[in-house]
């Protein structure tokens, strides 16, 4: 493939790697008391009798006399022997890695971390690449990932270098046999960089591989633009800081146009599946006339005609001052959360759980939904309910991606603001267009933070395996500092879970991180919201930059929660 110069040049760009990276360090296990994000229940220890009682571990520096600042240091991956100085040879290792799920900006730099571990720390080691997710698993599709064909992607968007996928390695057959895999290609570890579920399905695999006296390792990565998989211990997940940041210049620009020719309404529907940490953070950087948040229409309960005439209201003041355009920003999550579509789209999860065939299907759904559920499907216009019919992805969840939200709420403000015509209440011109923001943010080059984030848990993830650790995420903590400042460890998987309803049975999964309504980021939105819906405070943060004052800070989410 051809090569644009910025490519070229972010390809040579070395990221910089926390301090305790750099040197010989130890791996320490923490207290065993110390606080975990969920206390797992029986149920969870029950599903998981083999990483049960695991601690969290951090990387420390080994001191020149070769022991850890604190007790209980389990055996190292330093470069030297730190006791006597020498070089030491530390074994070879093979090493597995697959990508998990959406594509995340950074994830070759998890690959990239990862290889550099294994060159730098244990030569003569492999690193093999499933190809296009987890099916590669099964399938032992693979290929060897040598520095030079790692050469090529290296601070560049995409999961093209092996491909990704949302299968799901879950039934008792396919445990057999990615066991049966690891053996045969005689892993030490497996890292598995994928969002909540497919960091569940890591879990389940480390479980698994425990339980049958296997060596393989399993060290999950927090990927998913998302961002709702964070935790007390992991402070975001890669791709959320550089696809906000990509949507958010869109966004800027939109608003311009809209400034400039102010006759339109902008109505943008942004990826982020259940949680609206996207587009909280877009309306942070933007500023725009409104940003719906679903988990406060969740609490708050509210219905689509509420949310319609919130929007209506806003669009109805603003023509009182001459202003016939502006932005709302809409998360791709938000139908699931108003509680009426919500109860409507789980009765339907379980009742196309059931079902195998397409069209008779659906006609089966229909005659068992419930008298209430049904008259909320009736209501939707029959775009909707096509879309709420769609397959669910492999975890069971909908395509909200599929959903043009954007749309039903845009014809349902326009049918409102008719009526108020009618009513005197309204005589302005209001025109709408809608855009979906999603896949474009995906594949971006990473931000400077993505990419040191990504090579850090990359780099983390090797030294966990040759650790011996599994079922840990590889986590990198204080992300407010400079990089060479970070903390780097691992956080036990089943100490994030809970137990959740999919597919009709219960399950324990890994929690999902909503929007805190409490929360130092809601809040701070919350404070400014009405100003920006009648003034016009427009901002536009121009494209991701790689050099310069604003090039290696993080997003507002992040440092608004690290500071609070
Ligand atoms: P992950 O949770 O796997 O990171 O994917 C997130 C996401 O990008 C969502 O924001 C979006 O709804 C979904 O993937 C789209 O999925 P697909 O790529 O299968 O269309």
């Amino acid at each position: 493939a051809e090569s644009s110069p910025l490519q070229e040049s972010r390809r040579q760009w070395v990221p910089p790697r926390p301090r305790v990276l750099h040197g010989p360090f130890h791996i320490v296990d923490e207290s065993p008391n110390a606080a975990t994000d969920t206390v797992p229940s029986s149920d969870v220890h029950k599903a998981f009798k083999h990483l049960k009682g695991r601690s969290a571990v951090q990387l420390l520096a080994a001191s020149s006399n070769g022991a850890s600042h604190t007790n209980g240091a389990s055996s190292g991956a330093a470069t030297k022997d730190s006791t006597n100085g020498h070089s030491k040879e530390l074994p070879s290792l093979r090493i597995g890695i697959v990508l998990s799920g959406g594509q995340a900006p950074g994830g070759h730099n998890v690959i990239g971390g990862l290889l550099d571990y294994l060159l730098e720390r244990h030569p003569g080691s492999q690193l093999i690449g499933f190809k296009n997710g987890p099916g590669g698993i099964l399938t032992k599709s693979f290929m060897d990932i040598t520095e030079d064909i790692m050469a090529e992607f290296r601070n560049l968007g995409g999961f093209h270098i092996i491909g990704s996928g949302r299968d799901k390695i879950e039934k008792e057959k396919d445990l057999e046999q990615a066991a049966s895999v690891v053996k045969e290609l005689d892993l030490d570890g497996l890292v598995v960089c994928g969002g909540d579920d497919s960091n569940t399905n890591a879990a389940v695999l480390a479980e698994n591989f425990a339980a049958k006296g296997l060596k393989t390792c399993v060290i999950g990565v927090p990927k998913t633009i998302d961002g709702d998989l964070k935790n007390s211990q992991v402070a975001t997940s890669f791709g959320f800081d550089t696809a906000c940041k990509v949507y958010s210049e869109q966004i800027g620009n939109l608003m311009m146009d809209a400034l400039s020719a102010k006759k339109y309404y902008h109505f943008v529907r942004l990826m982020g599946r259940a949680a609206s940490h996207i587009t909280l953070e877009c309306a942070l950087q933007t500023h725009p006339q409104a940003a719906i948040i679903s988990e406060e229409v969740h609490q708050q309960g509210k219905t689509l005609a509420d949310i319609v005439d919130e929007i209506a209201d806003i669009i109805a003041k603003r023509a009182e001052e001459g202003k016939n355009y502006g932005i709302v920003l809409i998360p791709e999550g938000l139908i699931e959360h108003i509680p009426q579509i919500g109860a409507l789209i789980c009765e339907l999860n379980d009742l196309l759980a059931d079902v195998t065939t397409d069209v008779d299907s659906h006609d089966a759904v229909m005659t068992r939904l419930s008298t209430a559920n049904l008259a909320v499907f009736e209501f939707l216009p029959a775009s909707t309910r096509q879309q709420l019919l769609l397959d669910r992805d492999p975890h069971g969840n909908v395509q909200v991606s599929r959903i043009e939200t954007e749309q039903l709420l845009l014809q349902l403000v326009a049918v409102e603001l008719e009526k108020r015509r009618k009513e005197s209440k309204f005589c302005d011109n209001f025109a709408g267009l809608t855009h979906y923001f999603g896949y474009e943010g995906r594949c971006s080059f990473p931000t400077n933070f993505d990419a040191a984030y990504c090579a850090t848990l990359g780099y983390a993830a090797g030294a966990l395996v040759a650790g011996g650790k599994t079922g840990l995420m590889a986590t990198a903590s204080s992300l407010d500092k400079p990089c060479a400042e970070w903390k780097v460890g691992g956080y036990p998987l089943i100490d994030m879970m809970c137990i959740e309803r999919r597919r009709g049975k219960d399950k324990p999964v890994i929690r999902k991180a909503l929007v805190e309504l409490e929360g130092p980021v809601f809040t701070a939105f919350k404070q400014m919201r009405s100003k920006w819906a009648q003034e016009d405070c427009f901002r536009s943060p121009g494209p991701i930059q790689f050099s310069g004052p604003n090039a290696d800070g993080a997003n507002f989410t992040l440092a608004l929660e690290l500071n609070s």
